[in-house]
């Protein structure tokens, strides 16, 4: 049995427990409230972050790292695919969202001067772009995921901040471009998996929820 350490709304532990889910594992989410934190220290991370995911005793922290762990200790079905160099493009695809994709949505999300987010939005944007242009090439109906024919972690990765896109579209006046049709696409896949399914919230609860933080006043 595993535990899942959660906050309310993390992206971070909606992406571990997707892959819970697509796994079949049998898991238990147990939410902490992020004004109490400091009651629950032990179970976060060195960081004192969520996610952490509680197996055998032991804690491992780090959303793509639990996702890792959770490939090896639950192999079927596989989430990343076989062949050394995709396993090792699957695994630069999850290192961009990390390292480029998305702290460019928080930056532009987190800055109060309307004044300074022109430069954050051009740099999400040229995000989007790259993944239009630079990722999905390949995106097609007999491909429909990031990595092609079969889900993997790239797209368990992304997907949870484009579930929260609404944040970025209601408050900081920002759109997935009409053209970017491969994006768009690859969206539409994700909302048709099952597993997604079961964990989406609506769009009306994002703006909501991002509106008590994020909204200009
Ligand atoms: N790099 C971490 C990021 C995790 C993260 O930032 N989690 C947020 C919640 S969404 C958190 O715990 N923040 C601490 C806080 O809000 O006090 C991961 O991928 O697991």
């Amino acid at each position: 049995m595993f535990e899942l350490i959660v906050f309310e709304n993390c992206p971070f532990c909606h992406r571990c427990q997707l892959v819970l889910l697509e796994k079949g594992a049998a898991f238990r989410t147990v939410q902490i409230e992020r004004s109490k934190k400091q009651d629950s220290k032990h179970l976060l991370s060195p960081y004192v972050r969520v996610p952490v995911l509680w197996h055998d005793g032991r804690p491992v922290y780090e959303s793509s790292i639990i996702n890792e762990y959770l490939e090896e200790i639950v192999p079927t079905p596989a989430l990343l695919p076989q062949d050394a160099g995709r396993k090792a493009l699957a695994r630069f695809w999850i290192d961009f969202c990390n390292t480029r994709f998305m702290p460019a949505y928080f930056n532009l999300l987190k800055e109060r001067n309307p004044e300074r987010r022109a430069p954050l939005k051009a740099d999400l944007m040229g995000h989007l772009e790259f993944i239009e242009t630079g990722a999905l090439v390949n995106v097609s109906e007999a491909e429909p995921y990031w990595m092609g024919q079969d889900v993997t972690l790239v797209d368990y990765a992304f997907y949870p901040f484009f579930e929260r896109f609404a944040s970025v579209e209601t408050y900081r006046d920002i759109t997935i471009p009409a053209d970017h049709q491969r994006l768009r696409g690859w969206l539409n896949s994700m909302h048709g998996l099952e597993v997604v399914g079961r964990l989406a919230r609506p769009r009306d609860y994002y703006v909501e929820y991002f509106g008590r933080i994020y909204a200009d006043q």
